[in-house]
């Protein structure tokens, strides 16, 4: 039988990362299909047609036909379908969908931006790197006061908050970011990576297309 999910994505992206993690971490396989961004196919009407934002990734649920976008309404309805790592209770529940939506806008948009640009994918001037660097680095100094004295940052376990903010995390260092500098996350993120099922982006994200095994 078919695996039930289809992610589109490319080898290298935060985001694709965070729902390939999910899914691994949910234990759902799934069919990956690697998305030609260099030659500019997230852009063409096909993928449009299917991603309205022109971005990967696009998670497909065959089991009803949904076409989504955004990691972090992904990681959502991931944790929804499956009823893992979604939080205990409404206000765990609450407390997740907070960070999600603190994440894209104070750390992960910076820190992809100057990871980027330092990769070489795409061009900046040094004075815009240095303040997405800066404004990643306030938002890791958030994340380690958080994280002062707790194991997760929401409630007794591991949940979609957790994912989704070590797909930024662990792109940290490619931002010429040192994680030495923030001990608590450093230990969090060493927390997620014992978790049952857990794979770095090289080990879940190929350069090509494959088939869930
Ligand atoms: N907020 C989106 C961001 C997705 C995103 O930025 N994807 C990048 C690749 S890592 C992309 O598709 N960039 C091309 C573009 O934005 O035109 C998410 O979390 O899914």
């Amino acid at each position: 039988m078919p695996a039930r999910f289809e992610l589109h994505g490319f080898a290298y992206s935060g985001p694709t990362y965070k729902v390939a993690l999910a899914l691994s971490l949910m234990g759902e396989p799934f069919d990956y299909t690697h998305v030609n961004m260099m030659g500019g196919e997230h852009k063409q009407p096909p993928f449009i047609a299917r991603q309205r934002y022109g971005q990967v990734p696009l998670l497909v649920d065959r089991n009803n036909g949904r076409q989504l976008c955004q990691s972090a309404a992904i990681l959502e309805y991931l944790a929804d379908m499956t009823g893992r790592f979604g939080g205990a209770d409404l206000n765990e529940r609450l407390q997740v969908r907070e960070w999600l939506y603190w994440d894209f806008d104070r750390l992960s948009a910076p820190l992809y931006k100057a990871r980027v640009v330092k990769a070489g994918f795409r061009q900046a001037p040094p004075e815009v790197v240095e303040d997405c660097v800066n404004a990643a680095r306030n938002a890791l100094g958030v994340l380690n006061d958080h994280l002062a004295g707790r194991a997760w940052l929401v409630g007794e376990g591991a949940t979609i908050a957790d994912i989704d903010i070590y797909g930024a995390v662990s792109c940290a260092g490619e931002a010429g970011i040192d994680m030495a500098d923030y001990p608590q996350v450093d230990a969090w993120a060493k927390r997620v990576e014992v978790l049952p099922a857990f794979k770095a982006r090289a080990d879940l994200l190929p350069m090509k297309s494959q088939v869930a095994a």
